[in-house]
């Protein structure tokens, strides 16, 4: 088994099992940033294709390049089972150490390839939501370094996307203001302007990247969903909380961290293959 592979099964172990491992750079100073996209891939491979959802871009705000100290854009993939409905109860034992941010997602109404300009990115846009992000990382207390999170999915677990769907046209979505709540409580005010000045930059960047490290994907098909990245820092969520998130234009979207259950979780990057 090449040391890729090693590694993505031992990370994929960890998310099925909802368990921590050392960072995989402990062990392989020398790991590039190509060689995580390249165990990324692989954890994609092992997700199936037709699992795969949407992607996202992550550290594309100060917020959260300051709270993670790891400053570079980063992308990762989305599959179905980490779709949480609006409204949901998701079972704490479906995490280790989830912790909740504030994004904007985009859906494509046609397909997306580099080169893109921003007029042709923002044409591709379908229509902008707000998007609550179930972040949890396979590194204890989220301390990694930045090849470590991409090898990681950039920590991707789950996410809420809310009900309200507007065309760029419609709002100003590069500068909405958005509430995050933790049971009532507003945990972060910010605007969507804190990503990267316009969050479409984040979609041309998440073109731009997956061009250099994407390997064998190349195009966003139409009806791919976008994170764009954390509006605001993260914060932990513990069981029996509930998380929500307002919008200006965009209405509001929740979940509630349920208690823990038995039965075993749906696993994150499926079988082995
Ligand atoms: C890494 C993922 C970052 C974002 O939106 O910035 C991310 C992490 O913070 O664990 O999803
Ligand atoms: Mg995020």
């Amino acid at each position: 088994m090449s040391r890729w592979q090693e590694t993505a099964t031992a990370l994929a172990e960890a998310a099925d099992a909802r368990r921590t491992v050392p960072q995989v750079s402990a062990a392989w100073p020398d790991l590039t940033v190509a060689d995580a996209y390249r165990v990324q891939a692989l954890l994609r491979q092992r997700a199936g294709e037709d699992d795969i959802v949407g992607w996202k871009m992550g550290l594309t705000s100060h917020a959260k390049m300051r709270q993670m100290n790891v400053h570079d854009p980063i992308f990762g993939f989305l599959t179905r089972s980490m779709v949480v409905a609006d409204g949901a109860t998701v079972p704490a034992s479906r995490f280790c150490q989830p912790r909740v941010e504030a994004e904007l997602a985009v859906v494509l109404r046609q397909p997306l390839r580099w080169p893109c300009t921003s007029a042709q990115a923002q044409e591709a846009v379908g229509g902008v939501c707000l998007a609550i992000e179930i972040l949890d990382s396979r590194y204890r207390d989220f301390r990694f370094s930045l090849p470590d999170v991409i090898a990681d999915n950039t920590s991707a677990s789950g996410f809420v996307c809310g009900p309200v769907v507007r065309t760029p046209g419609e709002i100003p979505w590069e500068n909405l203001g958005v509430v995050l709540e933790i049971d009532g409580a507003p945990m972060a005010i910010a605007s969507s302007a804190a990503v990267l000045g316009h969050p479409l930059r984040s979609l041309v960047g998440l073109v731009d990247l997956m061009n250099r490290y994407g390997e064998d994907v190349r195009t966003l098909p139409a009806g791919t969903v976008v994170l764009t990245g954390g509006i605001t820092e993260a914060f932990p969520v513990a069981e029996g909380q509930r998380v929500r998130l307002r919008g200006d234009g965009l209405g509001e979207v929740s979940f509630r961290m349920g208690p823990r259950v038995a039965s075993a979780p749906p696993p994150v990057y499926g079988p082995p293959t």
